[in-house]
């Protein structure tokens, strides 16, 4: 074995988004594509000729394709980096929420996480890469903005010649002077979950005949959801469905929301259905949960886990406070309140919660982009979630629909939706944002569709915690009665630009509260296209996808 300095050239556009760098399978398959991202990582990390002596790294990913081939590529990087310790996934495969389980119980000084998290795999499909903390959660922005200035500087990359190893068996192996220890993917994650919630409540739950279908959507969550629902909790076999993780996802789109989850909302709206529902993503951080009949929002997930947090061993203490990024429904807001607990409003994207979980102001947090979590790990966690209502149905006796309805009828149901515009030329959705900017000024205390409009503004963020700044971070239309539309870019798709629009509504009124959202949300769907012109600039009639 040799370590090697090998001549490379900067690529354009290695910049991170809302989560990491996410590109195109063939994009990382470009010779030193992978290897710069990572050279400059570890440039900023340990500075340009620093050594990572003594420290410790997690790798891992969601198993999509590439993974595999990605993986060895980082192993003999790290070696030549000098890290003492690579703690590995089995088969290369760590779930997001699981990685971030295994960097804070070893005590590494971070891990790299292979995924593409919802996004389609295959060879066609996405791929991505982003490093995660000691403290487990995914790298700050001035941290990712330092990488993405140093791919722009790269003249070499530092890799050891070794063969690949055997990543499939438990245990050690030797590259250069790093020893790679290959670990069960699920031991340290299960032990967290396992501290917090009532296994022999849920066990009991399920010897009643409880009814779950948890569906896996053929990725990284299968294995976590096998071992723990049906192995440890008793579930019957089967419980967890498309549990396999394929490299491609089975061709479809790990993403649980009711668009790409139809199967499992056709079992849950079916006259046999179970009980209750799940789905988690491609890394296995995201979550669905259904009751029989009846499908939850992932911002009243959130207010219900909230709301009832006390009822489970993990959180018996009580709640420091909560968190929901910006476009998240307000329902937890109005809980908080109740409760007398803080609640902090952040931008998109899991790593602005990280400070204040690390700080220890708040406990839970959630998006509306199904994502939920608490300060048990540094990222969210499907299975988590799915846990957390399990143990809450078992503990109170109510059925997922009661526990929504229980939090609407005390505080009003903030209905909501959003609406996704996907593959808009790069230019046209800029403009689009462009012309929406260019309105600020005037928006607030205009009438536009109808709509009295209060205010209006593009969110900017300080951090409580080390006062950062993000700016731009959605334009926010809100009217008298404070229903709003917000619009943004999203920063984790790879081709062109996605719309997210996102309406919100509150109704206090319980015979209100079973008008579909499409129809409650109309006037706010109108106000939309009149302030964006959304046909105008896109060219689409209707939104590609709808949540
Ligand atoms: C990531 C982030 C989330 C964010 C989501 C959608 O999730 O971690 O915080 O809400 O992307 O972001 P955007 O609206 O920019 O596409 P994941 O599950 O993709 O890692």
């Amino acid at each position: 074995m040799t370590l090697q300095s090998l001549p490379t050239t900067p690529f354009a556009g290695q910049l991170p988004g809302t989560s990491g760098l996410r590109k195109k399978v063939t994009v990382f398959q470009q010779p030193r594509y992978l290897e710069n991202f990572v050279q400059a990582l570890f440039d900023v990390l340990h500075g340009e000729h620093g050594l990572a002596t003594g420290q410790t790294l997690v790798l891992g990913g969601d198993g999509r394709f590439h993974n595999r081939t990605a993986v060895q590529t980082i192993l003999k990087m790290a070696a030549a980096r000098g890290y003492a310790r690579v703690l590995l996934g089995r088969g290369g495969i760590l779930s997001t929420p699981a990685a971030s389980a295994v960097i804070r119980r070893h005590g590494a000084s971070g891990g790299i996480i292979l995924s593409a998290s919802h996004n389609p795999g295959g060879p066609d499909g996405d791929f991505g890469i982003k490093y995660n903390a000691a403290n487990g959660g995914p790298a700050p922005e001035k941290l990712t903005q330092a990488i993405y200035e140093r791919t722009q500087a790269l003249e070499r990359v530092q890799i050891s010649d070794a063969a690949d190893i055997a990543i499939d068996m438990l245990g050690m192996q030797q590259i250069e002077d790093t020893t790679v220890e290959v670990i069960d993917p699920v031991e340290d994650h299960a032990t967290v979950l396992r501290g917090l919630f009532d296994f022999d409540a849920i066990r009991a739950l399920f010897a009643r005949g409880f009814r779950l279908r948890y569906d896996a959507m053929w990725a990284v969550g299968g294995p976590y959801a096998k071992a723990i629902i049906e192995g440890e909790l008793g579930a019957p076999a089967g419980t967890v469905v498309h549990a396999e993780p394929l490299e491609d996802f089975g061709g479809l789109h790990p993403d649980p929301n009711p668009a790409y989850a139809d199967d499992l909302v056709a079992h849950l709206m079916a006259a046999d259905a179970p009980d209750m529902g799940a789905a988690s993503d491609g890394d296995a951080d995201r979550n669905m949960i259904l009751g029989r009949g009846f499908l939850v929002s992932p911002s009243d997930s959130l207010a219900v886990l909230t709301a009832h947090a006390t009822k489970v061993p993990g959180y018996a203490q009580g709640l420091k406070g909560v968190a929901r990024s910006m476009p998240t429904s307000t329902a937890v807001d109005r809980v908080a309140k109740a409760m007398g607990i803080a609640c902090y409003e952040t931008p998109t994207g899991w790593k602005f919660f990280g400070n204040l979980l690390d700080a220890g102001q708040v406990t839970l947090c959630g998006e509306e982009s199904y994502g939920t979590g608490s300060d048990h790990v540094r990222e969210k966690d499907g299975l988590w979630a799915v846990l957390f209502w399990l143990n809450l149905v078992a503990v109170t006796g109510q059925s997922v629909e009661q526990l929504v309805r229980g939090v609407w009828k005390e505080h009003g149901r903030c209905v909501y939706s959003r609406h996704d515009y996907d593959g808009i030329a790069t230019d046209k959705a800029n403009a689009l944002m462009a012309e929406l900017r260019a309105q600020l000024p005037s928006l607030g205390g205009s009438t536009v569709a109808g709509q009295q409009i209060a205010w209006a503004d593009d969110f900017s963020y300080t951090d409580p915690v080390d006062g950062s700044v993000s700016q731009k971070q959605g334009v926010r239309v809100v009217l008298e009665d404070s229903s709003r539309v917000v619009f943004r870019l999203s920063g984790t798709g790879t081709e062109g630009a996605t719309l997210r629009v996102y309406l919100e509504r509150h109704e206090p009124d319980a015979g209100r509260q079973d008008i579909p959202a499409q129809t409650a949300l109309a006037p706010l769907i109108a106000l939309a296209e009149a302030v964006a012109r959304i046909r105008h600039h896109t060219g689409m009639d209707a939104p590609t996808v709808m949540t």
